[in-house]
C-alpha cells in the first residue's frame, strides 16, 4: 500500500490478533491463517485500518510462538507461507495493513543459531547467545531471576556453561552486542518488509541490552534470586542498538513501529518516541494494566484507586504532548479483560465496557483493540489448574505451591492476573464452541459465549461492538480527536475520569463515570453531546458508568 501520508499510522486504528485463539478453519482446535482470512470482512466492517498479528513463525510453542525456531517459515498449525502472503494481499484488498510481531530479544532453543551456539565453545555462533561459566561454588553465574520465575541461567551439559534467558529456558537471549546478530535481525526485518508488511510490533525490546558487568543483584527475600530487570531492562546503551535499527531498517522503509517497552521511565519517553529523534513511532507502556501487581513481588494483588489509574495514563499524555505519540490500549494477550478489571462485567457489563472504550480511545495516540474486546469479552476463572495453558501461569502455580501457598489463593490470583484470561477463543456466534472451532479447542471457551458474541452484537444496534464502530467513525471524521491537545479534567476525582482535546477552535470533552452510582455535576453541560453510551441525557447528572463525549466551538462559548 502506498504510504502517501507519512502520518497514516497516527490516523489508524489497530486490531490485535492472537492467532491461536481467533478462528480455526481446519478443526484442529487451533486458530490459523485461513481462519483470519475468512474474517477480514468482519474487520473491515468494524472499521479498523491495521492488523497487528502476534507471532505466526515456526515455533515449538513453549510460549505460544514467542519462541521462534525459524523466522522465515510459518508455523504448520497456522498454515503455510502461501497462506501468509495471501493474508497480506487480501487484507490489502480490504484496505487493511498488516504489522507483524518482531521477536528479537531471544529465539527458541530449537533455532538453528542456538543449536550451533550450544554445540561447542569454539563454534562461530557461540557468542550469538550469552554464555557464562558457573561460580566456584557451582551456582549460576549470577542470581538473576527470569521474568517467568526461576533462575535466568540454564546449565548446558554439553559445554558445561550456562546460557541466559530472560523468559523461559526455551527462549535463550540473543547477544545484541554482536554486530552479526544485529545484522541478521535487520536482514530478517527487511525480508518481511519486502513481503508487503507495513511494520512491526517490537516484542520485549527493552530487554535486549544487558548490563555487561553481569552483577549480582540485591535480594529482597531469602530466595537468593532477584528479578533480572535491574540488570537487563532498559539499560544504558540500549539506544545505540535501537538507533542503528532505525537508521538501517525503519527509516529507509518508513514502516510503522510500536514497541513493547516496559521499564522506560517517563523522563526518557522522548528518546523512544520523539517525532524527529525517537526510535519508534510509539510504545506500549504498562503502568495502568500493572497497577494491581507489585512488579517485585509477583503474586500479591495490590489494591489501587481510580486516581492511580487515571494518572497512569494521563502522565504519558502530558509527557509526549506536541512531540511524541503513544499506543493506546486496555487489553492484550498478556493481560486480563478490561471490562472485568476496570469496569463491571455483571450488571453494568455493556455500559462499563463502552465507557472504558471511549475513555482510552479518544486520548492522543493510536488506539489498539484486542480481539474480543470489541464485544466485551470477560475473564473466565478456569475451574482447575489443568485448564490453564500459559507457561507463566503454570510456572507461577508450581512455584507458589512449592512454597506452601494455599491452592485456593493461587487460583484466585490466577483468575485476576493470568495471561490466559485474555486468551480464551474469540466468541463469534451462538454455535457450539462459539463458532471458533469444529474440533476440541486448545484452551477452554468462556461459557458466556451464548450471550457475548459477534453474531448477536451485529443484530443489536445498542451493542458494545456498534459502539466501537461509532467511536472509530467519530475519530476518523474529527481531526481534533486525533491531533488535538490533551488536558485532564477532574484529576483528583475518585469517581469521574475525563479530559479535553483542543484543536483550533474546537474543544472535545470526554467525561466518564467509573462508579455504579449517579453523580451530580457541579454545573450543567453547555456543550453538544456527540456520543454517549446510555440513551437520553440529563445534562447535570452522569448515570452509572455513563460516558459523555461533547463538542464545543470555543468562539461560541466565549461570546
Ligand atoms: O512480553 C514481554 C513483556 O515484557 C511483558 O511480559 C510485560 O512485561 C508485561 O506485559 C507487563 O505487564 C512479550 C510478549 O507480549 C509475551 O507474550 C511473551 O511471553 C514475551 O514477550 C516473551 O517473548
Amino acid at each position: 500500500m502506498e504510504n502517501r501520508d507519512i502520518n497514516w499510522w497516527k490516523e489508524s486504528v489497530v486490531y490485535q490478533i492472537y492467532p491461536r485463539s481467533f478462528q480455526d478453519s481446519d478443526g484442529d482446535g487451533i486458530g490459523d491463517l485461513r481462519g483470519i482470512i475468512s474474517r477480514l470482512g468482519y474487520l473491515c466492517e468494524l472499521g479498523i485500518d491495521v492488523i497487528w498479528l502476534c507471532p505466526v513463525y515456526d515455533s515449538p510453542n513453549d510460549d505460544n510462538g514467542y519462541d521462534i525456531r525459524d523466522f522465515y517459515k510459518i508455523q504448520e498449525e497456522y498454515g503455510s507461507m502461501e497462506d501468509m502472503l495471501e493474508l497480506i494481499r487480501q487484507a490489502e484488498a480490504y484496505g487493511i495493513r498488516l504489522i507483524m510481531d518482531l521477536v528479537a530479544n531471544h529465539t527458541s532453543d530449537e533455532h538453528a543459531w542456538f543449536i550451533e551456539s550450544r554445540s561447542s565453545k569454539d563454534n562461530p555462533k557461540r557468542d550469538w547467545y550469552i554464555w557464562k561459566p558457573g561460580t566456584e561454588e557451582g551456582r549460576e553465574p549470577t542470581n538473576w531471576e527470569s521474568n517467568f520465575g526461576g533462575p535466568a541461567w540454564e546449565y548446558d551439559d554439553n559445554t558445561q556453561e550456562y546460557y541466559l534467558h530472560c523468559f523461559s529456558r526455551k527462549q535463550p537471549d540473543l547477544n545484541w552486542e554482536k554486530p552479526e546478530v544485529r545484522g541478521s535481525i535487520f536482514a530478517m526485518m527487511e525480508w518481511w518488509i519486502n513481503q508487503g508488511i507495513a511494520g512491526f510490533r517490537v516484542d520485549a525490546v527493552t530487554f535486549i541490552k544487558k548490563n555487561q558487568d553481569f552483577p549480582q543483584l540485591k535480594t529482597a527475600d531469602n530466595r537468593g534470586y532477584a528479578p533480572l530487570a535491574e540488570a537487563s531492562l532498559n539499560q544504558p546503551g540500549i539506544l545505540d542498538f535501537l538507533r542503528e535499527m532505525r537508521q538501517k531498517v525503519l527509516e529507509p522503509h518508513e514502516v510503522m513501529t510500536v514497541a513493547e517497552a516496559p521499564g522506560v521511565p517517563i523522563e526518557q519517553i522522548l528518546d523512544y518516541v520523539d517525532e524527529r529523534q525517537g526510535v519508534f513511532n510509539m510504545i506500549f507502556q504498562f503502568d495502568h494494566v500493572d497497577l494491581d501487581a507489585k512488579p517485585l513481588a509477583k503474586g500479591i494483588y495490590h489494591p489501587w484507586k481510580l486516581t492511580d489509574f487515571k494518572q497512569a495514563l494521563s502522565k504519558w499524555q502530558t509527557a509526549t504532548a506536541g512531540r511524541g505519540w503513544m499506543a493506546l490500549f486496555m487489553e492484550n494477550h498478556d493481560h486480563v479483560r478490561s471490562v472485568s478489571k476496570f469496569g463491571n462485567d455483571g450488571q453494568y457489563h455493556r455500559e462499563s465496557a463502552k465507557m472504558l472504550a471511549a475513555y482510552y480511545f479518544l486520548m492522543r495516540g493510536t488506539p489498539f483493540i484486542y480481539q474480543g474486546q470489541e464485544i466485551g469479552m470477560t475473564n473466565y476463572a478456569f475451574p482447575a489448574i489443568e485448564d490453564y495453558r500459559d507457561i507463566e501461569s503454570l510456572g507461577f502455580h508450581r512455584q507458589q505451591a512449592a512454597q506452601g501457598r494455599n491452592q485456593a489463593e493461587i487460583m484466585d490470583y490466577l483468575a485476576l492476573r493470568s495471561r490466559d484470561q485474555g486468551r480464551t477463543p474469540m466468541q463469534w456466534s451462538t454455535e457450539p464452541l462459539a463458532g471458533f472451532t469444529q474440533g476440541v479447542p486448545w484452551i477452554k471457551v468462556n461459557p458466556n459465549y451464548p450471550q457475548i458474541n459477534v453474531q448477536q452484537s451485529f443484530m443489536d444496534e445498542d451493542s458494545i461492538l456498534n459502539f466501537y464502530r461509532e467511536l472509530i467513525r467519530l475519530r476518523r471524521e474529527n481531526q481534533a480527536l486525533i491531533y488535538g491537545d490533551y488536558r485532564e479534567i477532574y484529576p483528583d476525582s475518585e469517581e469521574i475520569g475525563g479530559y479535553e482535546r483542543v484543536h483550533g477552535q474546537e474543544r472535545w470533552t470526554v467525561m466518564c463515570n467509573f462508579t455504579d452510582r449517579s453523580i451530580r455535576l457541579s454545573a450543567p453541560l453547555e456543550e453538544e453531546i456527540m456520543l454517549s453510551n446510555i440513551s437520553g441525557h440529563d445534562k447535570d447528572v452522569l448515570r452509572p458508568y455513563e460516558v459523555l463525549v461533547c463538542r464545543a466551538e470555543l468562539m461560541k462559548l466565549r461570546e
